[in-house]
């Protein structure tokens, strides 16, 4: 799947783009399926709060094959690529999980900015990409954007704690304030199977899930393997050091090996 020039020229100006159902119902069901496994396996890679509940995990290459084909899927790789250039590597990994009524929060920030605290990724040349596990409404706790705001680079920033995860730098209100007076604020909601490609200063928080119904959502995020990350201070399933590039593999091969 390629970007079109429209699309890559709307991605420069907002920082995001978004697909509605760009997986298939199928490929949903056993990734699915297969985060029902890995979160019942015994890992140090799960986050979970201090009360027990469960807010997600990473690295889930290492323990699906399933996972680590997603990684590779032509669909994302042939588009990342389009957008940051070749040979990239996945710099993080992770299925963050908001339980029904679940307490998960998290501030305004930008996702360079805890690459570049925690980890000395140089410049700000990674993008993430969101895969809805399920539909995504107002009320279960949707991501909010400010379109726009990346390109103002990296922000200043107040470092915060976050329970389950690493403390993230975060936005003063202030900040916030003033983006989004010039951005305004954007939640894309969607069926399962929906894509948000977002750049890595595009900033953004979400709210409680208040519904009975999960949005759980998985983000993978790539990083130019000349931009690779030099002073890491985390464990590797918050920041990868393997900084093997990446080969596409064709979109059939996702569910055609198993899980
Ligand atoms: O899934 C969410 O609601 C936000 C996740 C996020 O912003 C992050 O993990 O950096």
């Amino acid at each position: 799947m390629s970007l079109s020039a429209e699309q890559i020229a709307r991605y420069r100006r907002d920082g995001l783009i978004h697909f509605s159902s760009l997986f298939e119902d199928d490929e949903i069901a056993a990734l699915k399926a297969e985060q029902a496994r890995i979160l019942a396996l015994p890992l140090d890679s799960h986050l979970r709060a201090a009360s027990g509940e469960f807010l997600g995990t990473t690295a889930m290459d290492r323990v699906s094959p399933l996972y680590a084909r997603l990684l590779r899927d032509e669909r994302l790789l042939a588009m990342a690529e389009q957008l940051i250039g070749p040979s990239l590597y996945c710099h993080q990994y992770k299925i963050i999980l908001k339980q029904p009524f679940g307490t998960l929060s998290l501030p305004w920030h930008q996702d360079f900015g805890p690459w570049r605290h925690h980890d000395g990724m140089p410049e700000p040349l990674a993008i993430s990409i969101g895969i809805y596990l399920d539909e995504v409404t107002e009320f279960n706790g949707p991501i909010v954007y400010i379109p726009g705001s990346h390109t103002q680079g990296l922000l200043e920033y107040e470092v915060i704690p976050v329970p389950g995860t690493t403390p993230i730098p975060s936005l003063p209100d202030a900040t916030v304030t003033r983006l989004a007076a010039e951005g305004g604020l954007y939640a894309p909601k969607g069926p399962a199977g929906s894509v948000t490609i977002f750049d890595c200063c595009m900033a953004h928080a979400s709210g409680q899930n208040l519904s009975p119904q999960p949005r759980n959502l998985i983000y993978l995020s790539y990083n130019p393997v000349t931009n690779a990350i030099r002073t890491p201070t985390r464990p590797t399933h918050f920041a990868s050091q393997d900084f093997t590039p990446l080969r596409a593999a064709p979109r059939a091969a996702l569910l055609g090996a198993g899980a």
